[in-house]
């Protein structure tokens, strides 16, 4: 019997069963922006990648997360006033090797003189010719790029380098991003942020924004951002996910030092334009936000995202994520996977 054959055997075989577990199965979308730097352990949301900087000279290097927490909130290194003296490199390792096609960098007001971006699937030792990601770089400025490598580089070391500072003697990054060659070769539920698979669903309902696009805080731009209207009032926006996903965690990046009031974010699976109050479950609600975080709840499925805000403060919302729960197989579901393997046996014998 051939592997196709058999394929199609079993499958008729294991029926309703084969269907609900292919559902949870999904994979990201061709075409999704998924950042492979930002990956979690979906139990305890703890991050599986790690940074370390070593910088020379210099102190003050905040938090070690900010250049991978998927916004604008940034880390610096306050260096010697002697700018041209200061250098150090940023090393991230993450859990497997993985192809990338593109690295993406922002850095605010204190760019470096220059940077590379270097990238071995071996180590930290890197080849000064074929571990090259993105070449010497002059910074300037608010330089927010996306660059596109010359071929697919699998990596599981990636260091950003830089040589000098501007401006002062500080170096600021705001984020960088690895994003997957093959996305369609990741799951949903692998730890990493959905929201790069829904760039293109609509924003159904918006209200009180300085902001014309919402969907600037799921971008990959952390220099792209929501502002509320000035004053005090409530703001709100829904976005539509497509499909039902089952959810567990969530995090939102707030530009460098600023913030909201009163924050609610709530799901439902209902018709967003006949849902009741009751219908929208919440997920997330604090009385005041800033900076960046991640955030757990007990996992929903979610059709509708809605997040509000009350009061007067006007910060800018940069990067808001989502990640999917794994799959949980149901009792009656392994109930029919195993007959259906025992009548499997049974019919080869
Ligand atoms: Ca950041
Ligand atoms: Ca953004």
């Amino acid at each position: 019997m051939n592997l196709f054959r058999r394929k199609h055997w079993l499958l008729t075989a294991l029926g309703v069963s084969v269907l609900a577990v292919s559902v949870h199965a999904d994979n990201f979308s061709p075409g999704s922006k998924v950042n492979v730097l930002r990956q979690y352990d979906l139990t305890d949301m703890s991050l599986l990648t790690t940074v370390n900087w070593t910088v020379s000279p210099g102190t003050s290097l905040g938090t070690p997360y900010a250049p991978i927490d998927g916004g604008h909130t940034l880390t610096q290194n306050a260096g010697s006033t002697d700018w041209a003296q200061n250098w150090g490199y940023i090393d991230i390792t993450l859990p497997a090797a993985v192809s990338i096609s593109s690295i993406y960098t922002a850095f605010h007001d204190h760019p470096p003189a220059q940077f590379r971006v270097l990238g071995s699937a071996t180590g930290f030792t890197f080849n000064n010719t074929t571990d090259v990601l993105v070449d010497w770089t002059a910074g300037s400025g608010r330089l927010s790029k996306t660059y596109d490598l010359t071929s697919n580089t699998t990596v599981q070391y990636l260091r950003l380098e830089y040589s000098g500072t501007l401006v002062s003697q500080y170096f600021q990054l705001s984020e960088i991003m690895a994003f997957a060659a093959n996305p369609t070769a990741i799951g949903l539920a692998d730890g990493y942020n959905i929201m790069a698979n829904k760039l293109s669903t609509p924003i159904v309902a918006k209200s009180g924004w300085q902001d014309a696009e919402p969907n600037n805080v799921f971008n990959t731009d952390s220099f792209g951002y929501l502002r509320p209207l000035n004053g005090d009032n409530t703001s709100y926006f829904i976005k539509d996910l497509g499909e039902v996903i089952t959810l567990c965690a969530g995090s939102y990046s707030f530009f460098h030092g600023q913030g909201w009031d009163n924050t609610t974010i709530q799901v439902t699976t209902k018709d967003w334009e006949t849902a009741t109050d009751a219908d929208w479950k919440t997920i997330f609600l604090a009385d005041a936000v800033s900076g960046g975080h991640v955030f757990q709840f007990a996992p929903i499925d979610a059709r509708y995202i809605r997040v509000t805000h009350n009061g007067a403060a006007t910060g800018a919302l940069t990067s808001l994520e989502f990640f999917a729960a794994p799959p949980v197989p149901e009792p009656v579901t392994l109930s029919l996977l195993t007959l259906g393997g025992l009548t499997m046996l049974r019919r080869r014998k």
